[in-house]
């Protein structure tokens, strides 16, 4: 017999690992371990959406007929580690070895494969592209713009095409898509569920030993087993997907989640299929309940930026989260975890991330990722924020976005141009600018913006790495065109905004 590891983030029927094993014979382990929940401080909902997931997956496996040995956080023979773990059952049913799908993080992979025990590691087939796929289309090619992949993947899943041409005769439909923040959202938010008896034992055990970790515990609604999951996704399906496309990148004070689908978590830990998601989106748009532009869109980032990020990772190797291309050592400011701070936006996007655990894409790049950016933060620690704060955030998916998208850090392996701006996009794009105590309006003096001071200090600390990059030469144009007192104040209260933010001064 052998073991059949089953991680946190696997917890699909389909999962390789399962598919290859014995019903009767191996032996199925699942463990909640001290590793796994503190290699960096996970948010308290992240930690409990994974263990109640993974309670009720054990439960669902059992009442399909397989054995599973799982440990639970608190039990005393727990090692603490899942080779530890894989090591002791090992032990205990005489296994010939282990059998595994392929984990999300190079931390896991390199582990499992140094332990005493014969593995056998298995392809993660809930993936579109696998990694040779990936590795075939980035061969030889100067730049690997998403785009292009994306219409590989359009053609090798058959979603929304016209024979060989695209449905509607475009790949992409972004140009209707990116409006500014409506007045109203008529949709009323993700799917809510009131914790059950083996999701509220786990919140009393996250509460007793996480209490320490940044976030909310509680409210906690998420879903936590793949039929819970198809509700939501039906319900945001039905009231979100519409309008997605149109206001995808706006932000309001008063409402975290406008028309998102708040499905990366459940994608992520494999409570649903990210192809069957797509189809039921491709499905929408044929009974015409949704439009072309929100279901590309949609369809858009799951077989296009989850897969293509995540070929990245896998691609660039271990290495790739201790990039800093731009040599940002400063910091991350305590605003990130909670402290005062007079940035409304900033406030807002940390708020709402410590309630839900959860901030959308224009949120993580162009606030908090944005800022980090301008302000010089270093990128290792910035990583580190936005893989414990997310519930949906593993390795795999989080560092390229972090460390490739938001903070340019690989020297523009995924982004052509830095993301960043001052704050007239937060401004346009949402109505945190009206009730914050800067002024937006402002370029310079007491009451600026500070994304207004960071953005020129940024260009200007960058200026030989960036001047001649075709896409920022207007922002350069811009910036000489200023006359020379003007830049000179520029420089010098973005330096003291930065100097008061390291003094710990709430800004
Ligand atoms: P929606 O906006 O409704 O989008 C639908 C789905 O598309 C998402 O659930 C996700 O599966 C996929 N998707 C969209 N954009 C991306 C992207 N850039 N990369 C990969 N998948 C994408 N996504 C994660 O899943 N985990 C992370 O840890 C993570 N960290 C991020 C950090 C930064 C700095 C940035 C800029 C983006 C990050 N993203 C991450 C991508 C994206 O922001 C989230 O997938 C999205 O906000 C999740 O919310 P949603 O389910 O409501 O997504
Ligand atoms: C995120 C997470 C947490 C918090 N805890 C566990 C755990 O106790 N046991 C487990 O198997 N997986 C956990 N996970 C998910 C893993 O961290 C994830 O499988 C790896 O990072 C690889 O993506
Ligand atoms: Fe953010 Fe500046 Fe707008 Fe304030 S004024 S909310 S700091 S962009």
């Amino acid at each position: 017999m052998r073991l059949v590891l089953v991680l946190g983030d696997q917890l699909s029927s389909g999962l390789s690992a399962l598919l290859k094993a014995d019903k009767a014979a191996d032996v199925v382990v699942m463990a909640e371990v001290a590793d796994e929940a503190a290699y960096v401080p996970h948010h308290p909902k992240k930690i409990a959406f994974t263990f109640a997931a993974m309670r009720k997956f054990a439960e669902k496996l059992r009442a399909e007929g397989w054995t599973v040995c799982y440990t639970k956080f608190d039990d005393p023979e727990n090692t603490g580690s899942i080779t530890g773990e894989l090591i002791r059952r090992a032990a205990e049913h005489d296994a010939a070895g282990v059998v595994y799908t392929e984990p999300g993080e190079w931390r896991v992979i390199e582990a499992l494969g140094d332990m005493p025990v014969k593995t056998h590691s298995l392809p993660d087939t809930r993936f579109i592209a696998t990694h040779q796929d990936f590795d075939d289309w980035a061969e030889g090619r100067k730049q690997l713009r998403m785009e292009y992949f994306y219409r590989d993947m359009r053609r090798k899943t058959g979603l929304l095409m016209d024979g060989d041409k695209p449905e509607g005769g475009k790949w992409n439909y972004d140009h209707d898509n990116r409006k500014p923040a409506p007045d109203q959202v008529d949709f009323g938010g993700p799917m809510q569920f009131t914790p059950d008896e083996a999701v509220a034992e786990v919140l009393e055990l996250v509460g007793d030993r996480f209490a320490e970790n940044f976030g909310d515990l509680e409210p906690f609604w998420f879903a936590t087993d793949t039929g819970q999951a198809r509700q939501h996704l039906a319900h945001w399906l039905k009231g979100g997907l519409p309008k997605f496309g149109d206001f995808q990148d706006a932000m309001l004070n008063d409402n975290r989640f406008l028309y998102h689908a708040i499905i990366g978590l459940y994608i992520n830990a494999g409570l649903l299929d990210p192809l069957e998601v797509c189809q039921k989106a491709e499905e929408a748009y044929r009974d015409g309940d949704a439009p072309l532009n929100a279901v590309e869109g949609f369809i858009r980032q799951i077989i296009g930026w989850r897969e293509y990020v995540r070929g990245i990772y896998f691609r660039e190797g271990p290495e790739y989260v201790t990039r800093n291309a731009l040599g940002h050592d400063r910091k991350l400011p305590a605003v990130y975890w909670g402290a005062e701070t007079k940035m409304n936006c900033m406030a807002k996007s940390v708020g709402q991330t410590k309630v839900e655990a959860y901030a959308h894409h224009i949120q993580r790049l162009m606030v908090t990722g944005n800022f980090a950016l301008l302000a010089g933060i270093d990128p290792a620690q910035v990583h580190e924020w936005y893989l414990a704060v997310y519930a949906d955030a593993y390795e795999w998916v989080e560092a390229p976005n972090v460390i490739g998208m938001s903070q340019f850090a690989d020297d523009g392996i995924i982004a052509s141009k830095p993301y960043i701006s001052s704050g007239n996009y937060i401004h346009k794009m949402s109505d945190y600018c009206g009730s914050c105590a800067y002024r937006v309006q402002d370029k310079t003096g007491k009451d600026a913006c500070p994304f207004n001071l960071l953005y020129w200090h940024f260009l200007d600390r960058h200026r030989n790495r960036f001047a001649g990059n075709p896409r920022m030469g207007n922002m350069y144009r811009v910036w000489d065109r200023m006359d020379e007192d003007r830049k000179a104040t520029v420089l010098e209260e973005a330096a003291d905004f930065l100097n008061r933010m390291e003094q710990g001064e709430p800004v």
